[in-house]
């Protein structure tokens, strides 16, 4: 009866996941249910507790394993605000009422230059292997809605954060978006779209891209930062479609690539002021300038800016760097006074480095002046001591970057890759190779002609500077026997043309040379690819899972594997999303009692009791949990 009133509930009837259905329907979900779950639970804690957290990428434990203190917030007169229901204001309500066009002139004749927080996206794709997780974002959710009321937007979904969310936290990442929209219904939510590649590594069909930005829409986003890998006309022109049919904001997006104040370089003004001109042509609402390695310094900000403000006064432009090289908030600082409407900025634990410059930094910079960005630091700073906590309890995931990388103005590596790249170079003890791997990027990077580089070319480019590290092959190696070289997937993926047109074409005679009898495709790829029939699709993964909604349907379409994978381990441990992260990283101690909510009102209290010796016949462990009181068992494979 159970699932049968849940398959004819009208909710899932109608094929719709914006819905708040699990919440407004308790009472379908019965006794039975939530024992089920909390047998899955025990049996992903007893794993824990024999074998340790087997989350990819991560060192050790946790060096935060308490309570999060959360921070109070104060009015002006000293009175508490009440934090206990999220704000109402904010310019998410000018956007609902005046929609993109109205939203974007608002934005455009505000006196002060807003700013966008990345802490929920950026910050920790670039410092943390994007692993926060969705209840640590909702923990500091309600106080978030208030400090930052006056933000331009929240950037909390997308780039890595949606296959990441699936693929190594064992969450739904639509999930994650309709519970921080209902927490925080008052700033704008915008999301990382890599134009007609969606969230994913190549190009999709154009069908399956309007049907994503559709059911993200739907599901909370509220603007879309539509940026392409090549800086492809053509490949952009599918994202921004897209969101303009769904109804967000259309951030078009210009990728930021070499040394403006260069002119000898391949990007130089000429070449950005010609690109702007194309995504004005496409009616985008808000123009984005995304420098994604941190390369842009002051002096080349205030040109670029100052020549696309001059050019068109009317376009909002909103600005986002990484602070590589340490030069973060002096440029941002020079694209708020050249006439950026919003610049990017995370908060002040999670920022600097190959994150965003840090909020605080830049609202003192920014302090007394007409620029003021309209928040008030003491709140900013209160927020903070969230995230200063939220660090530690993430710190194995710490990539324990020193300090600014000024090589960055001659690698490009983009943050969140830089980051990676170092992790991985410290994992496999390669210290003295780090070096040689960024310099092999360097010429990957002038092998490939020169191109722009954030996902997916980003991962071209690195994927060819290991390929030549671990072969010891020089750039002239690479191109006189590219004709019997077994490359990495992903650099014939860009040569054929899956990743779009790169500016100046293909590099020759390397492309024809690595391609061999591969296909070339001289145009965007969604020409070339067969419209997905949702029809058939949505039968075969209801065939196969039981009911899905359309945003299971987009999830496999943009990550088959990873989406499968992810129905297999729910299946397995249930639900993870409501374990606190200290348990789901670290086994707790002998005694140690810790609660989890499954759902509203239905609480575990759990506390390990003994893990048993090892069974020399079945290479098994039994592990003992109280549960609300009573002893519980579960039989472990000991993996070690
Ligand atoms: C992504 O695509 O995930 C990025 O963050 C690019 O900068
Ligand atoms: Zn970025």
């Amino acid at each position: 009866p159970f699932l049968a009133s849940l398959l004819t509930h009208p909710t899932f009837i109608d094929g719709n996941c914006w819905t708040t259905f699990i919440d407004d329907t308790p009472q379908l979900f019965d006794l039975v249910g939530s024992q089920n779950r909390a047998q899955k639970l025990l049996a992903y804690l007893g794993d824990v507790a024999v074998n340790g957290s087997s989350i990819k990428g991560q060192v050790g434990e946790p060096k935060f394993k308490g309570e999060f203190i959360l921070p109070e917030l104060f009015n002006e007169d000293g009175t508490k605000i009440d934090v206990s229901q999220p704000s109402t204001k904010g310019w998410r309500q000018i956007l609902l009422e005046q929609g993109p066009k109205g939203f974007a002139k608002a934005v455009r004749q505000y006196k002060g230059c807003l700013l966008m927080d990345t802490t929920w996206r950026d910050a920790h794709q670039s410092l943390l292997a994007t692993r926060v997780r969705t209840v640590d974002l909702l923990g500091i959710a309600k106080e978030t809605s208030h400090a930052l009321s006056n933000l331009y937007s929240l950037e909390c979904w997308g780039g890595a954060t949606f296959d990441v969310a699936y693929r190594f936290l064992y969450e739904d990442p639509w999930d994650r978006l309709r519970k921080m929209r209902k927490a925080v219904p008052n700033i704008p939510f915008q999301m990382l779209l890599r134009g007609a590649n969606g969230v994913a590594y190549a190009s999709l069909p154009d069908n399956a891209i309007e049907h994503f930005v559709e059911h993200a829409k739907k599901n909370g986003v509220d603007i879309f930062r539509v940026f392409d890998a090549l800086n492809d006309i053509n490949q952009l022109e599918v994202g921004i479609k897209a969101v303009q049919k769904a109804g967000g904001v259309a951030e078009g997006t210009v990728c930021i690539s070499g040394d403006l104040l260069n002119p000898k370089k391949k990007y130089n003004l000429e070449y950005y002021i010609d690109l702007v001109d194309k995504l004005v042509a496409l009616d985008i609402d808000v123009l984005g300038l995304k420098d994604m390695a941190g390369v842009l310094k002051p002096h080349a900000a205030t040109l670029l800016v100052g020549s696309i403000r001059k050019k068109y006064p009317d376009l909002p432009i909103h600005v986002h760097t990484h602070d590589s090289a340490g030069t973060g908030v002096a440029s941002m600082v020079a694209c708020a006074k050249a006439g950026a409407d919003a610049v990017d900025a995370a908060t002040d634990s999670l920022s600097g480095m190959t994150s965003q410059p840090s909020i605080n930094a830049i609202l003192a910079s920014l302090e007394g002046s007409d620029l003021d960005p309209g928040l008030n630091p003491a709140h900013v700073r209160a927020l903070d001591t969230y995230w200063s906590q939220l660090r530690l309890l993430y710190s194995p995931f710490e990539a324990h970057l020193a300090g600014p990388d000024p090589e960055v103005y001659e690698h490009e590596i983009p943050g969140g890759q830089l980051t990676n790249m170092m992790f991985q170079a410290s994992q496999l003890g390669l210290g003295s190779q780090w070096a040689e791997t960024k310099k092999a990027y360097e010429h990957a990077n002038d092998l490939l002609g020169d191109i722009v580089k954030v996902t997916p070319t980003s991962k071209v480019v690195g994927d060819l500077a290991q390929f030549m590290v671990s072969n010891k092959l020089s750039p002239k190696d690479v191109v006189d026997r590219a004709a019997e070289l077994d490359f990495p997937g992903s650099v014939l993926e860009f040569l054929e043309g899956m990743m779009g047109q790169p500016y100046g074409g293909f590099p020759e005679p390397l492309r024809t040379r690595a391609l061999r009898n591969r296909r070339k495709f001289d145009k965007r790829p969604g020409l070339y690819l067969d419209p997905v029939d949702f029809k058939k699709v949505r039968a075969e993964l209801n065939q196969k899972w039981g009911h899905v909604t359309e945003c299971d349907v987009a999830s496999h379409l943009m990550y088959p594997k990873v989406f499968e994978d992810y129905k297999k381990f729910i299946q397995k441990y249930g639900d993870l999303s409501v374990l606190p992260t200290r348990y789901f990283l670290s086994a707790p101690q002998i005694g140690e009692e810790f609660h989890v909510e499954l759902e509203k009102g239905k609480v575990l209290i759990l506390k390990l009791l003994a893990v048993g010796p090892l069974s020399e016949n079945t290479g098994q462990r039994e592990v003992f949990y109280e549960m609300n009181g009573e002893v519980r068992q579960v039989t472990v494979d000991d993996n070690k």
